[in-house]
């Protein structure tokens, strides 16, 4: 299954990058979890950071999905439904059914998703529908293969379910001599939010086929984890009912609809702020930090990797660039450069899509309330990498995690041009960098 021939020496960890053969993965078994009939999405009339909305998700009523100063929306299970009505009622709390069946959306989306693949040719990976991770780990071994030099792939841990959490790291080796920035990006932590790992992938490719990504290659080198949750992504996809799946699938000892921990909960700084010990909870950060195999192993490679200059983590939805603190609401102390480098990212995908992907920039603490244990946290904070990111991919709540397969292209191409945009200013090379030649017709003459 994986040979040796292929290792990185010094820098990092030497067991972690092997040449990987194309494998399919063993088919999971899975006990598909039977989300109860009558699934909502209500609006709330309070913030998500309410006392009584955070009492509601920390007992695993509520899954809060999105929220603004005023308001948040929340997916209750049927089964919940009058403990949360009470919960409002109690607090004179308003709220209205936005979605009446939210399984009828998983459904629509199911059936759209068929028919697209009845009509199009048998080809395992491209970016206009959403893959397996069938499909994503064939896709990786054939960059490895194509990539020659280039791409090196490594295997640090194992899922709680035994899946291999693959990284890739994307170098150019003829380009030595080069202080290089060094970016790391991760997605699909959070299992239902797919367009995450359709983005990571994407760069993927992009660094290793796309000429115009050459230049950008020479002053920079890559480490990408498409999916940091592999159980939880598969699971996503094993049923309507688990199609919302947000944790990882470890066995917590209480039932089926209780499996699993937040693995952006998990990670070991300022961990348990805004989290909850409630392993029914959505939000569950598991029994201490770091006790799943998937943060885990995560950090101990990114350890091994000194001075990573830039971290981006992959979410969706909510179209927001955020930076640290999300532990807490102060604003860390090069905010204005944060800011700065994600405006690149915003400005780039503003103009790419032709003025329709607005995205906003905050804190995650102000913006999306408390929330400790991960990944860009630990990042920031631990590691000390100077510029750390959750991005919030589309939509603004519109689909939500449901995002159509037709807007998966359009995504991922504004996505990668923004993180070329952020990437070369950083690198101060190519499309955005600083010291940019001056276009002819802007020069101005006097006279
Ligand atoms: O809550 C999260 O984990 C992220 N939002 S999501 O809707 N994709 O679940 C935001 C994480 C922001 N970062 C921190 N709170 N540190
Ligand atoms: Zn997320």
């Amino acid at each position: 299954m994986l040979s040796n021939h292929k290792v990185l020496g010094s820098q990092v960890g030497t067991t972690y990058f092997r040449m990987r053969a194309i494998i399919a993965l063993c088919a999971m078994v899975v006990a598909a979890v039977q989300a109860e009939a009558g699934s909502q999405l209500w609006r709330v009339e309070a913030p998500s950071y309410h006392r009584v909305v955070r009492a509601l998700e920390d007992d695993g009523d509520v899954d809060v999905w999105a929220g603004t100063a005023d308001h948040c929306k929340v997916l209750v299970e049927g089964s919940a439904s009058t403990r949360v009505v009470r919960a409002l009622a109690e607090a004179d709390i308003g709220h209205s059914v936005e979605v009446e069946d939210m399984m009828a959306l998983v459904e629509q989306e199911r059936t759209h998703m068929q028919e697209r693949r009845r009509k199009r040719a048998a080809q395992p990976m491209d970016w206009t529908s959403y893959h397996d991770m069938d499909d994503i780990e064939g896709f990786i071994g054939w960059l490895n293969s194509t990539g020659g030099d280039l791409v090196q792939v490594a295997s640090p841990t194992r899922s709680v379910e035994g899946r291999e959490v693959l990284v890739l790291r994307i170098n150019d080796p003829s380009s030595q001599g080069v202080k290089k920035k060094k970016i790391w990006i991760e997605g699909g932590i959070h299992a239902r939010e797919w367009i995450s790992p359709a983005v990571s992938t994407f760069l993927m490719y992009q660094l290793v086929t796309n000429p115009e990504w050459r230049d950008l290659l020479k002053v920079t080198e890559w480490y990408i984890v498409p999916v940091a949750n592999p159980d939880g992504y598969q699971f996503s996809f094993s049923s309507q009912s688990a199609r919302l799946w947000r944790k990882n699938r470890r066995d917590n000892g209480v039932s089926e609809r209780c499996k699993g921990v937040d693995l952006n909960r998990n990670w070991d700084f300022k961990w348990g702020v805004g989290a909850s010990a409630n392993p029914c909870s959505e939000t569950y950060k598991g029994v201490n930090a770091f006790s799943e195999p998937e943060t885990f192993g995560l950090q101990q490679m990114m350890r091994t990797i000194p001075d990573i200059d830039l971290f981006i983590t992959f979410h969706s939805f909510g179209q927001t660039v955020l930076y640290p603190w999300g532990w807490t609401r102060n604003a860390p102390s090069n905010a204005m450069q944060l800011k700065r480098l994600a405006k690149a990212f915003t400005d780039t995908v503003k103009q790419t899509s032709l003025g329709k992907v607005d995205y906003d920039i905050g804190g995650s603490g102000p913006l999306y309330g408390l929330a400790s244990g991960a990944t860009d946290d630990w990042a920031y904070g631990e590691l000390g990498i100077p510029f750390s990111y959750t991005i919030e991919l589309p939509d603004q709540g519109t689909h939500g995690f449901l995002l159509p397969e037709n807007r998966v292209s359009s995504t991922v191409i504004e996505s990668a041009a923004g993180v070329h945009c952020m990437v070369s200013l950083l690198a101060n090379s190519g499309s955005c960098a600083r010291r940019r030649t001056r276009n002819p017709s802007s020069i101005r003459f006097r006279g």
